[in-house]
């Protein structure tokens, strides 16, 4: 697909965004709910490609008269949008300021179809963020939190607590318990603070475990024991009720004794009477040795199961020789489906992030030599045969259109003519679901089957309305995110805080495989 087409359609569809948004996060523009658009059944198709036919639109949209395309790549749509319309938060993107002086990147960043939420590469870090004692530097982090507000994008917020980029006064200083519990509040309540409000969720404690499961000998640990972990829970907790506080690891995709480990730790956090209301799953992995879509729904369950939310926070999929081969591509369009399917199989799981979009800035070649092409885009900004898989997985489970079905009357949205399913011409100012197109539906119901000729609606009625998201209600609890928005799994959120016992034995109780595998990152 070449980008041009990527970035026309996605310009045809930035103004219907919003009305997406506002309906699943209950707003008041909608009556179509959540559930109903996404009545996602049936397993999605696993073909990679996701090119559809369309017949020409009725429609009296000057956008869509203008244009010959009798083609529509689902996979152009955006990945962010195709996440919400399977009742996802959020499908988005690791960046960070040091890549913002490249337009052509920036514009797949700014794109919030492709990108819904953005997570500061590294500017929320301890060393960039307090390089000296409590010398707070916001300048970069707010450059990147300014990027996601002027793009209408969540900000998922990285990280805390971490043994990796720690400023020299946290290595080199003899602390006591007194003094570095002192300092690891001070620091949560600064950086915490200033973006209080801003931050769907905040990673409070990252990579705390080695991967057999014990605990990592960082300087947190070694003076503190594992209290630096509900130290810093509480800490980032008091400094923003509302953001959703991880802990965040990887290689605990595997269900091993890391995983074990990392189960453990949300007791752990609860028994000490601190909230933690979700686990970030990295997702950093190698092609070839990805869980399947069914044991990685698996594995989030043990979490949901304790009343978290999942989330994948870093997704890639690195090849181990390059360049690579078409098979190892389709190995990891396989990967990457797994991973996403996974998180798509379970009520609770939140959303997809990407440790960077593209090959173009992965982390990956200069820590891993020789392994690389991890990212869903090429280095040329090209969408790989990894990019069709997951979007063509998620236009698939939304619409229950089978890639590669033929869709008919793109002028009412991507109305279902092929295999039923979720019904997309409905939608009181715009459409619901991945009815995307920027025209407005027609009041009327479809039915799901059949082209929708329903006519064009307002194209008013989605200009400027703030999404829920954007404007910080992701936050609110309970009650400001609809339930279904995020599958149920924080319908009467904001209990989590303090509900220690009922989390605490389930979690050490759950068994370790010790299958051993996974490890295909490690530092
Ligand atoms: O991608 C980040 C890279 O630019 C930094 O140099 C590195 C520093 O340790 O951190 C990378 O991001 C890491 C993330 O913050 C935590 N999980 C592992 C990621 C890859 O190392």
């Amino acid at each position: 697909m070449a980008r041009s087409t990527l970035l026309f359609l996605s310009g045809l569809l930035a103004s219907a965004a919003p009305v997406v948004y506002a309906q699943q996060f209950g707003g008041t523009l909608g009556e179509v709910s959540a559930e109903s658009v996404l009545s996602s059944s049936g397993s999605p198709s696993s073909s990679s490609s996701s090119s559809v036919s369309t017949s020409s639109s009725s429609s009296t949209n000057s956008n869509f008269t203008s244009s010959s395309t009798s083609t529509i790549d689902l996979a152009a749509i955006g990945l962010h949008t195709l996440a919400k319309a399977n009742g996802l938060l959020f499908f988005g993107t690791a960046t960070d300021t040091n890549l913002f002086n490249d337009s052509a990147y920036m514009q797949i960043v700014n794109d919030r179809n492709m990108f819904g939420i953005l997570v500061p590469e590294n500017s929320q870090k301890w060393q960039p963020i307090e390089p000296t004692q409590n010398n707070f530097q916001f300048n970069n982090s707010d450059r990147v939190h300014s990027l996601a507000n002027s793009n209408q994008q969540m900000l998922r917020c990285h990280t805390l607590t971490w043994f990796q980029q720690l400023p020299a006064f946290v290595t080199t200083t003899a602390w006591t318990r007194a003094t570095l519990t002192a300092a690891i509040q001070t620091h949560i309540a600064n950086v915490v603070g200033h973006f209080k409000g801003a931050c769907y969720s905040w990673d409070v404690v990252n990579e705390a475990l080695n991967d057999n499961g014990t605990f990592r000998n960082s300087v947190f640990f070694q003076t503190l024991g594992t209290d630096f972990i509900p130290i810093s829970f509480l800490a980032a907790a008091k400094a923003d009720p509302n953001a959703r506080l991880y802990y965040n690891d990887f290689n605990i995709e595997f269900d091993n004794n890391k995983t074990a480990a990392a189960l453990n730790i949300v007791g752990l956090v609860r028994r000490a009477g601190a909230r933690i209301d979700g686990v970030g799953f990295q997702g950093h992995m190698t092609t070839g040795q990805t869980p399947s879509r069914q044991a990685m729904a698996n594995v989030f369950r043990k979490f949901t199961a304790l009343d978290l939310e999942v989330a994948i926070t870093e997704l890639d999929v690195r090849q181990t020789s390059l360049p690579p081969s078409t098979a190892q591509q389709a190995q990891q369009a396989t990967d990457y489906v797994s991973m996403v399917g996974g998180c798509l199989d379970v009520d609770g799981c939140v959303g997809v992030v990407a440790w960077e979009y593209t090959d173009r800035y992965s982390w990956i070649p200069s820590t891993f030599p020789g392994t690389g092409a991890a990212c869903l885009f090429d280095e040329n900004l090209e969408p790989k045969p990894a990019y069709t898989a997951v979007a063509s997985l998620l236009a698939a489970k939304a619409t229950g259109v089978p890639a590669g079905a033929t869709i008919a009357g793109i002028g009412a949205g991507l109305t279902n003519s092929g295999a039923g399913g979720a019904g997309n011409g409905g939608g009181v100012s715009g459409g619901a679901g991945v009815n995307t197109n920027n025209n407005g539906g027609s009041p009327s119901t479809s039915s799901g089957t059949g082209s929708n000729s329903g006519s064009q609606g307002s194209q008013g009625s989605t200009a400027n309305i703030p999404s829920a998201e954007f404007i910080g209600n992701f936050g609110g609890r309970p009650g400001l995110v609809a339930a279904s928005s995020v599958n149920g799994a924080n319908a009467g959120g904001g209990s989590n805080s303090g509900s220690s016992s009922s989390s605490a034995s389930g979690s050490t109780s759950t068994a370790s495989s010790s299958s051993g595998s996974g490890g295909a990152y490690g530092y």
